[in-house]
């Protein structure tokens, strides 16, 4: 080989080596516990390893499931950050210093909604995305049993709705807990437990997932689902005859939020994923997934088809109070002990 063969050797060798090297040097990785739809998660994903490079361990689980694994692992942590779910436990999960403090430079582009999130947890949690919840019925369901369109809470109580209303499981479902929560706020807290008495007459099943409920009710499996009114939108998007009532009386709402995890094993890429889960170029995205939640950041574009928060009655919800871990232990003891083993 002559001398020019040799250069140009060297020079490809060289450019490969230099090539692996910036690799190995921007490469990390991420353990993700995702609490939103499956295919915003893995939209996240798939986004964020394209932008950064690192490698992200993705689970999906539901946001009572997360809180109860993180504290689970706490003496020994496997996940590096939470992102999604409803934001009451992720200020449970900062109250027990199951999470740490961060405060993303994105901070500041925020709605005043989602900076108090961070503010209340002492900027252990941020929010993400809002979103309230409803009531949702499959109309031809309706139709097909006679049934009256419901309008109000109080309607899911008649016995008209017996076996027709599903909803999930306050323990595992994030949105089955706000439920919980917004009901005690409306009514007060005997007249709260007397009404998830009477509903707990007509539910036909307690799911696991918060979503599951609407999920069954565009199958054609339930009639009525208590959820978030954005994944009743994904339903109706996806040509369901699924219909959205927000509920006379007034509804609770979500602050779905993201937290790192205390002890997390790859801190900066925890930081790199809150920061890049805040811009707004990546929030508008979400409509990718068929996810219509009301985005943080002020610049994102809310997706055409989010509900209007404006437009819907929401109560002053007290995420202080629901949001503390006492709270919460003390609710979900007494729907187990006092609605969940009564007969239906
Ligand atoms: O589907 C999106 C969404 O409603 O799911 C989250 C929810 O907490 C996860 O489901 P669980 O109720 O089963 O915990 C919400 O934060 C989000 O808006």
């Amino acid at each position: 080989m002559n001398r020019t063969g040799l250069s140009i050797v060297a020079f490809v060798i060289f450019g490969f080596v230099a090539a692996t090297a910036n690799t190995a040097f921007a490469a990390g990785k991420l353990t993700l516990y995702c609490s939103p739809q499956i295919e915003w998660c893995q939209l996240m994903v798939k986004e964020f390893e394209k932008a950064t490079g690192i490698k992200v361990a993705m689970t999906r689980k539901s946001s009572g499931e997360t809180f109860a694994q993180i504290k689970a692992e706490r003496r020994n942590p496997k996940g590096d950050v939470w992102w999604g779910g409803t934001g009451d436990p992720h200020l449970q999960a900062a109250e027990e210093d199951l999470t740490q403090e961060y405060k993303s430079p994105r901070l500041p582009e925020l709605q005043d909604w989602a900076r108090r999130q961070a503010e209340q947890s002492g900027h252990r949690t941020v929010g993400i995305y809002a979103g309230a919840l409803g009531i949702g019925y499959n109309s031809e369901l309706l139709q097909k049993h006679k049934l009256p369109a419901p309008k109000c809470w109080k309607d899911l109580t008649k016995p008209d709705y017996k076996g027709h209303v599903q909803m999930a499981n306050p323990n595992s479902s994030g949105t089955a807990y706000t439920t919980l929560a917004t009901i005690v706020q409306v009514f007060g807290e005997d007249g709260g437990f007397e009404f998830m008495k009477g509903l707990h007459k007509n539910i036909n099943q307690y799911t696991k997932s918060g979503s599951a409920p609407i999920k069954a009710s565009a199958r054609g499996e339930t009639t009525v689902g208590i959820v978030f009114q954005h994944d009743m939108v994904t339903q109706v998007v996806k040509g369901f005859p699924i219909k959205i009532v927000s509920p006379c009386e007034g509804t609770g709402y979500e602050i779905g939020s993201v937290s790192i995890i205390k002890g997390a094993r790859n801190p900066e890429s925890a930081r790199k994923w809150v920061d890049f889960a805040l811009d707004p170029k990546i929030q508008t995205m979400a409509a990718q997934a068929r996810a219509y939640q009301v985005p943080s950041n002020a610049s994102a574009s809310p997706p055409p088809q989010a509900p209007d928060l404006s437009q819907i009655k929401l109560i002053d919800y007290d995420f202080k109070k629901y949001g503390s871990s006492a709270e919460r232990r003390r609710l979900l003891k007494k729907w187990d002990d006092e609605v969940s083993t009564l007969p239906r």
